[in-house]
């Protein structure tokens, strides 16, 4: 029943930021998603056969299709069962919950992420591990290794299970279990947070408006809002999954999720409002009137954790990525807990997870979660924020200004350049990094560099290094300009500028204004315009 496909290797698969991302034309060169799935499963040696395998994705183009043949070649490869999300669907964070709640050995999440979707767009697979997190360099570089030298992958002859039907069948020697892709994440969900508080609020007046931007969060959102939580019906928009996202970029940021910005400023907004991207796994968080950074909402999220059931006992830690701002570091410090700063990717929280070293950890690019799942959750942010408004009974602009007023402010903006030629992004970086030794004592814009290095990482739970994670400039007074490359894009590089200013009072001021020396430190010391020939970031968020 097994067949063997002679193939040959393609040299382009090396998984970046979280997984293989590919323009979906890419992908659907012939063996090219079977090259990457074998190399995955072969990177697992024996240890799969009779194991549990997850599958699932965020919908977009090609999630279907490529799930068939993940499934045909689970059963080819020795895994007993594989379950999979009713209609292919399964966010990050409930694949996460999957692998964890079934004992999976890990599980694949078919998602390009915000990346936008369609024929002419973008699709990723990513593998996660047993602890339901996404695999570790040690892994994915395994992966990438038996890419470069496949001959062949495996399948059973096999027809196209029906995805949509809840139940099992044979592939095989194989049960698929196709599940429902909610059902178990809205249980977690419950479990973690007040849902009487906050049901409470709700029917008290609490209003919110959530933007699922046609991706994977929409069913998850319209279950557990509108119908547990009793939030009006239609308070989630854009709730159905498109393959195309509807032509957008299902990215919760100030630029992609702008009418939810508008209508959050406008005078008659709801208290909350909150977006998530198209895999589910980021968050936008807006008060009425007040725009909450992601650096901010990790900081304020610690700060009042306990205020919600499963963090009422304290945080262990938090953990953040290097290019996070130190807002979080403040909360610790006044905690008395410990902060780790790791390399960008949420592949880098899961041994600390595991450790039991932190509860709470997160990312300046939108991404916030806590050991209930080893991937970042959009919804569970959203939940966490909710809880605390229900429970403290104050704004989202209270909160933020109270949060200043105890910890001061840590402004902060990201300015990417997108679609730079590559070889010139690459020129950019490496002579910045020539140059880092005589960098410290130079003045640039009216900032004095105190310090300026490249950073690395050593994991202090298995003492593994990641090197090369992004050039960090730090000047006097504890402001702070980082440049890495992006490593989730499909077409040229990105080059991401990171701008932090910490501010013990001024809390009110504008952000552009409070970076504005900073941009300009930042264009000078790594020859931004020169090098890229752009006088001005594509995306500020
Ligand atoms: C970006 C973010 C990073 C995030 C990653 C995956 O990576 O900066 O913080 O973990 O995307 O998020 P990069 O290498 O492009 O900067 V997601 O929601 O796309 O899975
Ligand atoms: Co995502």
């Amino acid at each position: 029943m097994i067949k063997t496909v002679a193939t040959q290797p393609y040299l382009d698969q090396k998984p970046g930021t979280s997984g293989l991302r590919k323009k979906v034309r890419v992908f659907q060169q012939p063996h090219y998603a079977e090259n990457f799935v074998q190399s995955v499963f072969d990177a697992l040696g024996d240890e799969k056969t009779g194991q549990t395998l997850v599958i699932g994705g965020d919908g977009r183009f090609l999630n279907r299709e490529v799930i068939q043949v993940a499934i045909r070649m689970a059963a080819a490869n020795g895994f007993a069962r594989v379950v999979v999300g009713q209609g292919g669907i399964l966010s990050t964070p409930a694949a996460s919950n999957v692998i964890r709640r079934r004992r999976a050995l890990g599980g694949l999440v078919l998602s390009a992420s915000h990346n936008p979707g369609g024929p002419d767009e973008d699709f990723g697979i990513k593998y996660n591990i047993a602890n339901g997190g996404p695999a570790p360099e040690k892994v994915t570089d395994a992966i990438h290794a038996n890419t470069r030298t496949i001959r062949r992958w495996l399948m059973v002859e096999a027809a196209d299970i029906d995805l949509d039907t809840l139940g099992e069948v044979t592939v095989g020697d194989m049960t698929v279990e196709a599940i429902d892709p909610v059902a178990d994440y809205a249980a977690l969900m419950e479990r973690l947070f007040d849902f009487t508080a906050i049901r409470k609020a709700v029917a008290g007046g609490l209003t919110m408006a959530f933007d699922a931007m046609s991706a994977v969060t929409g069913p998850y959102a319209i279950e557990i809002l509108e119908k547990r939580l009793g939030f009006a019906s239609g308070t989630v928009k854009n709730g159905t999954p498109l393959p195309d996202f509807g032509g957008h970029h299902p990215d919760p940021n100030l630029v992609h999720a702008k009418e939810l910005y508008d209508r959050m400023m406008a005078p008659d907004a709801p208290d909350f409002g909150a977006a998530s991207d198209g895999d589910g796994d980021r968050n936008l968080i807006i008060g009425r009137g007040r725009f909450v950074t992601p650096s901010d909402s990790l900081a304020m999220l610690a700060a009042n954790a306990h205020l919600a059931p499963a963090y009422a006992g304290g945080l262990k830690g938090i953990a953040r990525s290097m290019p996070t701002s130190a807002a979080a570091d403040r909360v610790a410090e006044r905690l008395g807990i410990p902060v780790y700063e790791t390399p960008t990717g949420w592949k880098f929280f899961g041994n600390l997870l595991d450790a039991g070293m932190a509860t709470i950890c997160g990312e300046e690019s939108a991404g916030t979660g806590s050991d209930h799942v080893r991937e970042k959750d959009g919804l569970w942010a959203v939940l966490l924020w909710l809880n605390i408004l229900a429970v403290s009974g104050k704004s989202v602009d209270q909160i933020a200004r109270d949060h200043w007023a105890t910890h001061g402010r840590n402004y902060y903006a990201r300015h990417d350049y997108e679609g730079v030629d590559s070889a010139r992004a690459d020129t950019l970086m490496a002579e910045l990094r020539g140059r880092l030794a005589t960098l410290p004592g130079q003045t640039f814009a009216g900032l004095t560099i105190e310090a300026a290095d490249d950073f690395a990482y050593t994991d202090p739970t298995d003492q593994s290094v990641s090197r090369n994670q992004g050039i960090r400039v730090l000047f006097e007074g504890g402001n702070r300009v980082v440049f890495r490359l992006s490593g989730t894009g499909t077409s040229g590089a990105t080059l991401r500028v990171y701008l932090e200013r910490y501010a013990a009072d001024e809390l009110d001021r504008e952000t552009p204004e409070m970076l504005a020396d900073l941009v300009a430190a930042a264009d000078e010391i790594a020859g931004i315009a020169r090098h890229t020939g752009r006088t001005r970031p594509d995306v500020v968020t």
